[in-house]
């Protein structure tokens, strides 16, 4: 414990989340409905900076659109291995006041059926392709595993979903492939590190040829799934019969993809870079970028200098907003250890400090967030060197995170002819750790293992083949059965 109170996140995440998210008020989970939960102004505020690079990175190749949140009935079982996925996550609406509606609608668990049918009046000829669209909208899944803030809601208030159609497969797996590009680029404005592996067959969602997911480690070992991105190629367009007249006059099922991301992308900032202390923000998102705190003792509010510290303190804030610094000045009537306490729970990523002596020699102090390092700045060049630091926290922060999880890849060599992997070994290889071993392309076996170890098969490293490619060139051969297989990722998952 330390004097905020706060446990180390390692020790017993859940709990260390739950007051972090309380302390630094980012949700209030009391609300009364189950897997529902409030966000708070600091909170939202989070949410809004992280939405907002989510937004322009979509912006550059996507159209934002809004469809509405009910869907029929019979377009939400018309597509049969979606419904399959999803029917028991549904939430039915089934009365206008008190008249029993002669179709039930959905609340959207996900808005493939709420949007195809309209694709489907949309697209006419080659000319209407591709179509690129995003909304950021609430869904509804009746999630009944244990339910958690942010990580798993029955309300997803922040599903970012794109959608697109495409003339031909290739094209289509050439948009997999830039939704992945994009969103590294978004996770990496987060210092979110991850692993991106394409999902076993008995993991896809509902209705995809195939699933790319991102995952990234969670300080208790396991690992959280932050984005997918989903090849659905003509499957859909099946169902909905969405045409396109091409070129030679011919009519055509276009060949359609999905991705999306939902807030547990602000769970995975908090999850990632947090410490005992409470949040640690990175820069980019900092809804606080820097507090000044005057260092002015109660006894001598009077006293000598006091109110020269004032007016530096004043002059250095205007000068950091006028440099697009989200900044405050901290000038209420706290001791300033108190104010430390409160801006660091907050998690911002800079302090200044500014007393008497420091405006003596005309400088001021910083203090780091992320490792507590202090030092003395000129007042002169305090803006200059601020941005400087804050691109510097940045960077430490990824690196650091990083780190943490390449050093959490565990290699696990392939079994010797004839003789299996210990069980054992993996189990305690897995319980704080994502490991990587060779496993068949046999569904039993993948599922034996995930049953023995309480695990999920996490899938093959996509593109990166230099992550965790394990020992060795020659055969690779399955934990379980021997037989030649390839490497897989496989984790402890929230
Ligand atoms: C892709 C967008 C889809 O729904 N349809 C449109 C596709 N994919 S998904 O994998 O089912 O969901 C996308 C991401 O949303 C997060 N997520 C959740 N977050 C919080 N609470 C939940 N109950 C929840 N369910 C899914 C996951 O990160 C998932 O990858
Ligand atoms: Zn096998």
């Amino acid at each position: 414990m330390h004097q905020n109170g706060i446990l180390k996140k390692e020790d017993n995440f859940s709990s260390w989340y739950n007051e972090i998210l309380k302390r630094a008020g980012i949700l209030d989970v009391r609300y009364p409905v189950k897997g529902e939960y409030v966000w708070y102004p600091y909170g939202l505020k989070l949410r809004n900076l992280i939405y907002n690079i989510l937004r322009s990175l979509m912006d550059k190749e996507h159209e934002e659109v809004l469809f509405p949140l009910l869907i029929r009935r019979d377009e939400l079982l018309k597509e049969k291995e979606h419904i399959k996925g999803f029917e028991d996550e549904v939430f039915w609406v089934t009365h206008g006041g008190s008249t029993e509606l002669d179709i039930p609608l959905a609340l959207r668990p996900t808005s493939e059926t709420a949007i195809y049918p309209v694709f489907k009046l949309w697209i006419r000829s080659h000319r209407d392709l591709p179509i690129r669209v995003y909304q950021i909208v609430n869904t509804f899944r009746y999630e009944t595993k244990h339910t958690r803030p942010l990580i798993r809601v029955r309300e997803i208030t922040s599903f970012k979903e794109a959608h697109t159609a495409h003339a031909s497969r290739a094209e289509a797996e050439e948009q997999i492939k830039k939704a992945v590009a994009l969103y590294k680029l978004f996770f990496d404005q987060l210092a979110v590190p991850y692993v991106i592996t394409k999902r076993p067959s008995w993991d896809k969602f509902p209705g995809a040829e195939y699933s790319i997911a991102f995952d990234t480690l969670m300080p208790d070992g396991r690992t959280m799934q932050i984005a997918t991105i989903h090849l659905l190629g003509e499957n859909f367009a099946r169902t909905f019969d969405i045409r396109y007249e091409a070129e030679d006059g011919s009519s055509k099922l276009v060949n359609q993809t999905c991705y999306g991301i939902s807030e547990r992308c602000v769970a995975a900032v908090i999850a990632v870079h947090g410490d005992e202390h409470g949040l640690i923000l990175p820069p980019k998102v900092a809804p606080i970028q820097v507090v000044i705190v005057p260092i002015i003792f109660s006894g001598d509010k009077n006293g000598s200098g006091m109110e020269e510290v004032k007016e530096a303190c004043i002059s250095l804030y205007e000068a950091l907003k006028e440099a697009d610094v989200r900044v405050i000045l901290d000038d209420s009537p706290e001791r300033p250890g108190a104010k430390y306490y409160y801006w660091e729970m907050k998690g911002v990523p800079l302090r200044i400090e500014l007393g008497p002596r420091d405006l003596n020699n005309n400088s001021c102090v910083f203090v780091r967030r992320d490792d507590f390092r202090k030092t003395q700045v000129s007042l002169n060049t305090a803006v200059p060197e601020v941005k400087k630091t804050l691109d510097d926290i940045q960077r430490h922060l990824y690196a650091r995170a990083k780190e943490k999880l390449a050093s959490n890849i565990i290699n696990i060599e392939d079994s010797k002819m004839g003789k299996m992997v210990e069980m054992d070994e993996l189990r305690k290889a897995v319980r704080n750790s994502i490991i990587s071993l060779t496993l068949c392309d046999n569904e039993s076996c993948g599922k034996e293992l995930e049953d023995t170890l309480g695990v999920s098969v996490l899938g093959e490293v996509y593109e990166d083949k230099g992550v965790a490619e394990g020992e060795g060139s020659g055969k690779k051969r399955c934990v379980i059965c021997t037989r030649s297989g390839s490497r897989v990722l496989v984790a402890r998952t929230y």
